[in-house]
């Protein structure tokens, strides 16, 4: 039976279909190769606005080719105490995390590229880090380190969130130069098998400090392309942050955590709320499958099949046969 991915939120469906059988064939592993996930990326960053100059301490990169690899870094601002310029730590981590991709070892595990980019990184400073690496099958692999976020959108609905891992309120896990700080193997590590159509959206704790998963949706609705998402949901984060009666999720979280106005402000019925200024970067990507033509003459049978469901089974293929 080809499953789509979707089945995996829903008892899967047993009656068998006259087709069933047929589209299995077609889509056995050798088959299914012919279709890969892909993904269309747009980025956007808006520094801290005392750190415009220097372009803030947050870092990315994005992997060319189709790769469907992305990665945020955000680095410990803590360290400017100590006279250590915060961004270098975690440039550093984005640029062996690029150069690291192609090592055969990584292996589309981004676990095992967050180790190796972090043995390579010789600044000192500290970071909170998410690696999200898509699989050609359609399999999105996230590690994550402190508390950079990721979700999928599916159909207009947050269907996977990435969980914030912290010591106490506003210190995350981080990779650091020192012994003292988390290692890739503390990494939060998920798997999320994606449809054709399906949106992600990640960012610094800058950016989801500062919007609510309601306005992320209504932008990616609106917006006609993942560059212009982007760009406009780091706006509309930057818009809360400096917004000093805004009610953003972090000082929401905050007021939970027991941080609070005075209690005689609180009397006069004043509560704490506001934006947080940070750094902020935003990733959204798109899934979409392209066809990789065989010697099979597969553009016939591709014909017999329609478009999106032939995507999306295309797409679940994988976890099947795994
Ligand atoms: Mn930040």
């Amino acid at each position: 039976m080809a499953a789509s991915t979707a089945s995996r939120l829903s008892p899967p469906c047993l009656h068998a279909a006259p087709h069933h059988p047929l589209r299995r064939s077609r889509f056995s592993p050798l088959r299914a190769a012919k279709l890969e996930a892909v993904l269309s990326i747009g980025t956007h960053v808006i520094p801290h606005p005392r750190k415009v100059e220097t372009g803030g301490e947050d870092a990315f990169f994005v992997g060319g080719d189709g790769c469907g690899v992305f990665a945020i870094a955000d680095g410990v601002s803590g360290w400017a105490e100590k006279n250590v310029n915060p961004a270098l730590f975690s440039r550093e981590l984005m640029a062996n995390s690029s150069t690291f991709i192609k090592d055969e070892e990584v292996s589309q595990d981004p676990q095992i590229l967050l180790m190796k980019a972090h043995a390579a990184t010789s600044s000192i400073g500290s970071a909170t880090v998410i690696v999200a690496m898509l699989e050609k099958t359609g399999t999105l692999k996230i590690a994550s380190v402190g508390d950079c976020g990721l979700k999928v959108i599916r159909k207009g609905q947050v269907m996977f969130s990435t969980c914030p891992q912290e010591h106490y309120f506003d210190c995350p896990y981080q990779l650091s130069s020192e012994a003292i700080g988390q290692t890739s193997q503390d990494a939060l590590v998920c798997t999320v098998n994606l449809m054709e159509g399906d949106m992600i959206v990640s960012g610094s704790d800058g950016f989801f400090d500062n919007i609510f998963d309601q306005e992320i949706l209504s932008v990616i609705n609106e917006s006609p392309g993942t560059d212009e998402a982007a760009k406009a949901l780091a706006e509309l984060a930057r818009k809360h942050s400096v917004d000093v009666t805004f009610d953003s999720p972090y000082s929401m979280e905050a007021r939970s955590r027991g941080f609070d106005v005075p209690w005689w402000k609180k009397l006069l019925g004043a509560k704490l709320v506001g934006g947080k200024m940070d750094d902020i970067t935003v990733i959204v990507a798109q899934v979409k499958t392209v066809v990789i033509p065989d010697d099979e003459g597969s553009g016939v049978e591709l014909e017999k099949v329609g478009g999106e469901q032939l995507a999306a089974a295309g797409v679940a293929s994988t976890e099947q046969n795994e």
